[in-house]
């Protein structure tokens, strides 16, 4: 692992909680991938269990606030994220956690792009965090739920940012 990606990755994780990364390759240039994840501001774009989502302080720059409501059946029904990280050279954006009705204390994560050396280009994704172990649960069915969401997350940006990727391709031929 280049030292540029394992130095955002690295979390101090306290006795009481868990880490883990989650990586995902995606046939799409990392500046159509970069659009998609900066949005602070727009979650729900790729974060399918998001249902809506305001932004309550801030304009979109380090220390904005937004309050994300989650769809129904998961065990939450809303969060407050704060802006951490929004890196435009290096492409790297963080969030933490800061309240809600939900059960990831202190959760904080970190993505970062890079060209994937694939050929015929592409990103890879790479999704690191850190969260509290809740009261009641293990360490590993902490990191199977956020990994899981982490996981479709991912998924869906690969779909979204394809889809921009081949649309492009297409506009470019019929230039
Ligand atoms: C993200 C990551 C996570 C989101 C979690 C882990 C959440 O939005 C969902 C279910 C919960 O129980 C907690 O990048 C919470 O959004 C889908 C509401 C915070």
């Amino acid at each position: 692992v280049p030292e540029v990606v394992a130095g955002h990755h690295t979390h101090a994780v306290g006795p009481n909680q868990c880490c883990s990364a989650v990586t995902k390759e995606i046939a799409a240039p990392v500046s159509t991938v970069w659009s998609v994840v900066r949005r602070f501001d727009n979650p729900q774009a790729y974060k399918h269990f998001v249902k809506s989502c305001h932004v309550i302080a801030g304009g979109g720059d380090v220390g904005s606030l937004r309050e994300v409501q989650v769809i129904s059946g998961l065990p939450a029904n809303n969060s407050t994220e704060r802006l951490e990280i929004l890196d435009d050279e290096s492409h790297v954006i963080s969030f933490s956690m800061v309240g809600g009705d939900h059960r990831l204390s202190n959760y904080r994560s970190v993505t970062t792009l890079h060209p994937s050396s694939r050929a015929g280009g592409g990103t890879v994704v790479v999704e690191s965090y850190v969260v509290d172990v809740p009261h009641g649960n293990t360490r590993d069915d902490t990191c199977i739920f956020v990994d899981t969401i982490v996981r479709c997350n991912l998924q869906s940006l690969a779909q979204i940012a394809e889809d921009i990727a081949s649309k492009t391709q297409v506009m470019m031929i019929v230039i």
